[in-house]
């Protein structure tokens, strides 16, 4: 078989990469041609994304690749989006889903009018959250698209009166190098408005939210030859046959997608700046319980569901980081790791989720310790240490809401770059007593290559994925280990949810 080259963009929340792929009938080998730091900026208090140096970025990495590419596929973090007029103009540059406008208050007023016949408060939010979930089967966040699209109805209704059509992050970048507008099933799944169960916009919660369902663009899944890039972009870059294959835009379902099991059935954490746990699943999982969990029914490459919960993941190791290099102490992951491991275990935790917003994170550690009476972490090691030890805790707290759900053999599989985190792949093992298997830590990319293989007809079964993903990138194993002292932890851990 003649080597098949793919390119995959992949878009986190802290870096992009284009990753080139050679496939030689067994084998992929992956080269980072191209790895760009992006983040988000606060202009005038809001938070966007710059999409035009996204766009130079992804350009440099086509021009970079000197082989002809039989495909390239694009995929990105969830829920943001940016918009088109009918002349197909960009209108201003994609909001952030980080804007600390897009808070609980936000949120809860647009829950709150869905019921507008409860005239008690937290009783509207709690019923519209029930009806959110019965229309998306998605768990009510304060950053899905549906609550960031009621915000910028009443912060910038002119922007929203000329916009033609709405598209996710993953299907703007391909309308840019294509013209193509459409919005593909896994990165809708994450906007809360689209309907898991019918596969269609839920365009009775839409109309209820005053959001013209004309806005979205028509469905559909990956799989698709998208076409030919824009011409002048081919002669620019030097890739005059290169068409674009759709992917699972959201990266989380790349993720997954890259998950090294040969069973059918098994339980993931997707782990980078978010971490994603979930399960794959043949239906939605549903009922008060559910959505007391936030458990979300997100979709998966192949048109199926993976239900999830999101945890606000490394982002809370990144914070510490840019806070530390603002003190003029610049350290590496893996320098922070041997920090962490050289403090005291199990000394105090924080609530994960509760720090969404970026800031003085030593600060903010610190003074929720004093809070809540625990031990206040005096180093640089010990606030890593706490951070490390708090998302392991917090990840079994989750782990034990899935359970209910889990029928096959207990072990949890870690992809992402946060797979190479040693010392949290081992600190997760303890926390939930069961043996972690981690595999690529560019599991997004990888992910987003497979299904770019599987459109192109280069394998068919899952077996055949699996061999594939065997050969061409290692597994590690943890083991739990000291599961006594961890379980008395969590017992001070679970307070804190008191
Ligand atoms: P995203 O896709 O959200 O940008 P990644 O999957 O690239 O995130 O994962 C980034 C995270 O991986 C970092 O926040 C860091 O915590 C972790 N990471 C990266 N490299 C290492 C390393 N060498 N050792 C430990 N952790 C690492
Ligand atoms: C992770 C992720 C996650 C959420 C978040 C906003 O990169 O895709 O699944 O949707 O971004």
């Amino acid at each position: 078989m003649d080597t098949i080259n793919v390119l995959a963009f992949d878009l986190g929340a802290s870096s992009g990469r284009g990753m080139l792929a050679r496939f030689d009938g067994t084998k992929i080998t992956l080269e980072e041609v191209h790895r760009f730091p992006h983040n988000f900026s606060v202009l005038n208090g809001r938070a966007y994304w710059n999409i035009v140096s996204l766009y130079e970025e992804m350009k440099e990495g086509m021009r970079l690749c000197k082989e002809p590419l039989s495909g390239v596929g694009f995929d990105t973090w969830g829920v943001d989006c940016g918009m088109i007029d009918a002349q197909g103009n960009l209108l201003g540059m994609p909001g952030s889903y980080r804007d600390a406008a897009l808070d609980q208050e936000n949120m809860d007023s647009v829950l709150a009018s869905f019921v507008p016949e409860e005239k008690d408060h937290d009783k509207a939010v709690q019923e519209g959250e029930r009806y959110a979930f019965s229309q998306t089967g998605i768990a009510s966040l304060a950053y899905n698209t549906l609550y960031k699209l009621c915000y910028q109805q009443k912060a910038m209704p002119e922007q929203m009166k000329a916009a033609d059509k709405i598209l996710f992050m993953p299907n703007l970048i391909e309308y840019l190098f294509s013209g193509v507008v459409h919005s593909e099933y896994s990165i809708a799944s994450t906007s809360q408005l689209l309907d898991m169960k019918e596969k269609k916009w839920a365009v009775e919660l839409m109309e209820k939210a005053g959001i013209a369902p004309s806005l979205l663009a028509p469905l559909d899944y990956a799989g698709k030859d998208l076409g030919p890039l824009r011409p002048e972009i081919a002669r620019e870059v030097g890739q005059e046959k290169l068409h674009i294959l759709s992917v699972s835009g959201h990266d989380t379902a790349c993720a997954v997608a890259a998950v090294p099991a040969r069973e059918e059935e098994f339980t993931f954490l997707s782990s980078g700046t978010w971490s994603l746990m979930g399960i794959s699943s043949k239906t939605m999982l549903e009922g008060e319980q559910v959505i007391r969990d936030k458990i979300s029914n997100e979709g998966t490459w192949d048109g199926g569901y993976r239900p999830t919960v999101n945890i606000i993941g490394l982002w809370l190791n990144q914070e510490l980081r840019r806070s530390f290099r603002r003190e003029g102490k610049e350290y590496s992951f893996a320098r922070m790791n041997e920090m962490a491991a050289a403090e005291k275990p199990l000394q105090s935790f924080i609530r994960p989720d509760d720090f969404m917003q970026p800031g003085d994170y030593p600060e903010k550690i610190r003074a929720y310790c004093a809070k809540t009476g625990q031990p206040v972490p005096q180093t640089d090691g010990a606030l890593i240490r706490c951070v490390l030890e708090s998302l392991a805790m917090r990840y079994r707290q989750v782990y034990q809401s899935l359970k209910p759900y889990i029928t096959w053999e207990e072990k949890l599989y870690i992809v992402g770059g946060g797979a190479q985190n040693q010392v949290l792949n081992q600190f997760t093992a303890n926390a939930l007593g069961i043996p972690v298997i981690t595999g690529a830590s560019e599991a997004t990319a990888v992910g987003n290559i497979m299904e770019q293989l599987y459109a192109l007809g280069a394998y068919r079964t899952r077996e055949e994925k699996c061999n594939i993903l065997a050969a061409s990138f290692d597994t590690a194993e943890y083991l739990p280990q000291d599961t006594a002292v961890w379980d008395e932890a969590y017992r001070r851990f679970e307070q804190l949810y008191q």
